[in-house]
């Protein structure tokens, strides 16, 4: 019996989040079980009985343990299978620049890059338009987010200091996005974030897994 089951559904970056940081801890026994979104499984009476919001991910013990929010799952996941994601406890200081990292992360960079995936990806799903007066809102902050990360980036290797962590990988997903959607230049016209955006792409786990669902996509499109 796999250790636990991970809803999710493909190309959710909330759920990639998990599976990058599991690909990272190079843990494999767990079963995924994939929800059509389109179909609004993830509001079925069952399953908001695990998410009480009606969200992906989640993840589920044999033993009844559940948890939702996908940094949450990350960071617990990084502790229990002692993934080297995470600062050590001792190091209480390391340990609030990692909190820091996170929240700057969540708030500065996932709310507007999480607006224009859903402007420019999300909804073409739906076959509504974007808006385009909220996607230059957000792309304002984002460039904004990138000019200070890029300064920041000039002094230290990674988001939370000169370690690879979980809150570089919780940036993966949405950028991902942002290039699909075309705005790749934020990243690649800033040489700083730039070079760290590489080391996290050159990182062995992380590329095999992105190189294993761009062939999974390309095998499905293909019928
Ligand atoms: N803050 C949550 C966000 C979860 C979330 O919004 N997931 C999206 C998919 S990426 C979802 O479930 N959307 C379906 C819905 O809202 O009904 C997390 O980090 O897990």
């Amino acid at each position: 019996m796999p250790a636990f089951t991970l809803y999710g559904s493909r190309g959710s970056t909330n759920t990639d989040r998990v599976r990058l940081t599991l690909a990272e801890g190079g843990f494999t026994d767990y079963e995924v079980v994939l929800l059509n979104l389109q179909k609004g499984e993830q509001k079925s009476e069952q399953y908001m009985k695990l998410h009480p919001w009606g969200r992906i991910p989640v993840i589920s013990f044999p033993s009844g343990f559940t948890l939702y929010e996908s940094r949450a799952i990350c960071i617990y996941l990084a502790r229990k299978y002692s993934f080297p994601l995470l600062p050590p406890d001792s190091d209480i200081e390391a340990t609030a620049l990692f909190d820091q990292a996170q929240s700057v992360e969540m708030t500065y960079f996932a709310e507007p890059a999480g607006r224009i995936a859903f402007e420019k990806f999300a909804k073409k799903f739906k076959g509504l338009s974007p808006d385009e007066a909220v996607v230059s809102d957000a792309l304002r902050s984002i460039e904004m987010f990138f000019d200070v990360a890029e300064r920041l980036l000039h002094h230290k290797d990674y988001m939370a200091g000169n370690d690879f962590t979980l809150t570089d990988i919780y940036y993966i997903p949405l950028i991902q996005r942002l290039f699909a959607c075309g705005y790749g230049d934020i990243i690649v016209s800033r040489e700083a974030v730039s070079a760290w955006w590489d080391r996290c792409m050159s990182r062995p786990a992380i590329r095999g897994m992105l190189a294993a669902d761009k062939e999974a996509a390309a095998a499905a499109s293909r019928g």
